[in-house]
């Protein structure tokens, strides 16, 4: 069914918590050509509340209605990590376009079959949030090394450190919940994929929660041989710290902070730092979406795809028996179709 062109893209949102909340304001607040029409969350209660904070929304019982309803073009994925597939599959079944949040899939095995049924359906209707993509700083640092401006890149050198972590985060999670991050945006920035990887965890802060082997570093290696170092520090305490360089043969590029002022005062000078990621990427995230939108209404898929989502998870597999095993472990990924470009 073509959606008629002066229509705003109404989107069903499945998953109502926290994230959910976020994109739906965003969708609703401040992004152009797009309205949230139905709302669906395990807790009927909240999308209930959700969808009565909206203007034009309404709850429905399950995230399935949601991608069945006649009043949704589009579906936006931010139900718990171990449904995305179910809601994901649903919609491609349905041949709606679906952002999903990260992780597309717990595991690389459950989104392959997202790539496959993706596939099957012959066109692009899939985009992941790795939002970093959209950031600002990270885009002209591709662009720097698009541009060669450091020649072929050798190295790089990554920070990922949040204040806290939730009282349940497992050793794990450092690397499928926060780590991913990097393993995406260094196949990105790089155009290159991460062929092997190796990880320590150390002493452990005692911030951390006892389950939680926290910090972790992690060597990633890829296919041209650059060699990609990244600390994840989720109880730093301090506030949210993602940098990042990558040292090339005839220069260096770095991720620049997000504009704050500097404050000179009682003999010091100081700068705050973000409390947590939706602070610290927020017009990124505002960017994805609005990406997102376009592509919807241009009928187009772009950004990131399910096969990044499928790498990312098959590079977080390897990392996670990296971590068990303390040897350096490759990573099994299958030959990217064309269909990904
Ligand atoms: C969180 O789930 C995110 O996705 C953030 O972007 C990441 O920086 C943080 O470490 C994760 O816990």
């Amino acid at each position: 069914m073509t959606r008629p062109a002066n229509r705003p893209v109404r989107v069903g949102i499945v998953g109502a918590g926290m994230i959910g909340q976020d994109h739906a304001r965003r969708l609703c607040t401040m992004l152009a050509g797009a309205q949230v029409t139905a709302v669906a969350d395990a807790d009927l209660g909240r999308a209930q509340q959700v969808a009565g904070s909206l203007p034009d929304a309404r709850a429905l019982p399950t995230g399935h209605d949601v991608v069945a309803s006649a009043a949704v073009d589009a579906v936006l994925v931010t139900s718990s990590g171990p449904t995305h597939e179910e809601f994901v599959l649903a919609a491609i079944g349905a041949a709606k376009p679906v952002f999903c949040e990260k992780p597309l899939a717990p595991t690389p095995e459950a989104c392959l079959r997202i790539v496959e049924a993706e596939m099957a359906g012959g066109r692009r209707l899939v985009q992941v949030g790795f939002m970093r993509r959209y950031d600002d700083g990270y885009r002209a640092m591709k662009q720097a090394v698009d541009d060669g401006l450091i020649g072929a890149p050798l190295l790089a050198h990554c920070v990922h450190r949040n204040a806290t972590s939730p009282p349940t985060f497992t050793s794990d999670m450092p690397l499928t919940d926060s780590a991913v991050h990097e393993m995406d945006v260094v196949r990105w920035l790089l155009a290159d994929e991460v062929t092997a990887l190796s990880v320590l965890a150390g002493r452990r802060s005692g911030y951390a929660p006892a389950q939680l082997r926290d910090p972790q570093l992690l060597l990633m290696e890829t296919t041209s041989g650059v060699h990609v170092d990244v600390e994840v520090f989720v109880n730093c305490q301090y506030g949210y710290d993602v940098r990042c360089e990558l040292v090339g043969e005839t220069g260096t590029v770095s991720l620049p902070g997000p504009a704050a002022p500097v404050l000179r005062s009682g003999g010091a000078v100081s700068a705050p730092v973000a409390a947590d990621w939706r602070q610290r990427f927020a017009r990124a995230y505002d960017a994805e979406l609005q990406d997102w939108v376009n592509s919807v209404r241009d009928g187009q898929g772009t950004g990131p795809s399910s096969w990044d989502g499928y790498a990312a998870a098959a590079v977080a597999r390897a990392a996670l028996t990296a971590l068990d095993s303390g040897q350096r472990t490759p990573v099994v990924m299958k030959g990217r179709p064309g269909f990904y470009g």
